[in-house]
């Protein structure tokens, strides 16, 4: 099986490739993929770039050039439940892009035609997860992902998206990787540990706490891949 591990910056795939520490590198569509043969798994490992656009190509390229047949997505996320706190991991059940505005047409927030403004992710890889966090012990919440392409450090705008779409969590990737998976038909999990509260002190907390989450969120993956 072809299993696409994915995250937006460096620092979300580091400590995967760490783990494996054997890789081969292929150079596609102006980025870098790290194959691994794990037994009987082979991984297709990458980073991006940050936002929409970039995880859409790098999960297109994953499913269509190297075969992945289910895509993971490790990183870290802006909180918006106040429940949520840094370190935390939040596993996506469904996801939305909160800065899509059509309204002027009579359409919802973030509402595209023949599209959809929620994506639901796959029942069964949120189950691994679940069983996952539970053989170790781990807390592993579940919620609502928004994603757009801004950094968001303003509560106003927080809780916008909060209210909007009943949001946990947001970050810029996950909902466009959602897109690519749900028109491929791609079962797919999108995983992310908290590294700010996306309010006015965002962009330090986030600074910060990007290499400890960004690990929290890569070795729940790594003992997920085990579980696949
Ligand atoms: O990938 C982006 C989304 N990530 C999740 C996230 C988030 N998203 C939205 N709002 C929040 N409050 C969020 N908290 C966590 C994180 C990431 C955010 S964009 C960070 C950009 C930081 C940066 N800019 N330049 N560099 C780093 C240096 C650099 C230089 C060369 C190559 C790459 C980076």
């Amino acid at each position: 099986m072809t299993i696409g591990i994915m995250g937006a910056m460096v620092e979300e795939i580091e400590p995967i490739l760490e783990y494996y520490k054997e890789y081969e590198i292929v150079e596609y569509a102006s980025n870098k993929f790290f194959i691994v043969q794990n037994e009987d798994k082979k991984l297709v490992i990458a980073y991006s770039k940050i936002g929409k656009v970039f995880a859409s190509i790098t999960a297109v390229t994953m499913i269509e050039k190297f075969g992945s047949e289910k895509i993971l997505f490790s990183g870290v996320a802006g909180a918006i439940n106040e429940q949520l706190k840094i370190g935390d991991l939040i596993v996506a059940t469904k996801l939305c892009q909160h800065d899509v505005d059509i309204t002027a047409f009579g359409h919802p927030f973030g509402y595209i035609p023949e599209g959809k403004v929620f994506i639901e992710a796959d029942k069964g890889l949120i189950e691994i997860a679940k069983n996952v966090s539970s053989d170790l012990n781990i807390e592993l919440k579940d919620g609502v992902i928004a994603t757009g392409d801004q950094f968001i450090a303003d509560s106003a705008k927080k809780e916008w998206i909060k209210n909007n779409f009943h949001a946990d969590a947001l970050e810029m990737e996950g909902a466009s990787v959602a897109v690519v998976c749900d028109s491929l038909n791609i079962p797919f999990l999108i995983l992310r540990a908290i590294s700010d509260s996306a309010d006015m002190d965002a962009s330090f907390s986030f600074d910060e706490f990007l290499k400890t989450s960004a690990k929290v969120s890569a070795e729940f993956i790594i003992s997920m891949v085990k579980k696949l």
